[in-house]
């Protein structure tokens, strides 16, 4: 199973930020992100066996953290992989404690856990396949667009890529408690 962590926004934010990738992509081309798959993800694991399941909901089960709000207001792309997303301008915090928190206790509990030596940039894909002709020197600015963050999730990834789909498995709620 291909798995990982993320934030899901709410429908009405995943909309907002669905329209912005379509604007964006009718601009500068590529493929928007459908607002159904839209998220943020916390920690990507790759392939796991089914059979460690229960030890990676008994790890995500013992994080404690704060609620807190996400607050998305900028766009950002990479050359490398033609992306573009969306993110925060400033860092957010108690976005960062709780990425470091899951992916240390995914990693002491003997996951690896993809990327974590690496600078990770927490951000929401909103355009694959962003044609390298029309990277914009100057990204548009977008309206805030920002949600509670109440729970994060474990979710299967079907098929990787463009055409995408997810299947929340099981959530989590932030509670300090
Ligand atoms: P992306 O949107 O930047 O491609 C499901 O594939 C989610 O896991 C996506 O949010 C994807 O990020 C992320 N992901 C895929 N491969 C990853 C990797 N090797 N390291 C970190 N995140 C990854």
């Amino acid at each position: 199973m291909r798995l990982f962590f993320a934030l899901w926004p709410p429908t009405d934010a995943a909309e907002q930020l669905a329209e912005v990738a379509r604007a964006t992509a009718t601009r500068f081309g590529g493929k928007p992100t459908r607002a159904e798959t839209i998220h943020l993800t916390l920690a990507f694991l790759g392939d796991v066996p089914e059979a460690q399941l229960p030890l990676l909901r008994q790890t995500a089960q013992s994080i404690r953290a704060e609620p807190f709000v996400l607050a998305i207001d900028c766009l950002g792309f990479w050359n490398r992989n033609h992306l573009l997303w969306a993110g925060n301008a400033s860092p957010n915090v108690a976005l960062a404690e709780l990425i470091e928190l899951l992916q240390q206790a995914l990693t002491e509990a003997g996951f690896a856990v993809d990327g974590r030596n690496r600078i990770f940039t927490p951000h929401i894909t909103l355009i694959r396949k962003l044609p390298e002709a029309v990277v914009p020197l100057t990204l548009p600015a977008i309206d805030l667009i920002s949600w509670h963050c109440t729970r994060f999730a474990l979710v299967c990834s079907k098929t990787p890529g463009a055409g995408a789909t997810y299947q929340t498995l099981v959530d989590f709620p932030l509670s300090r408690r």
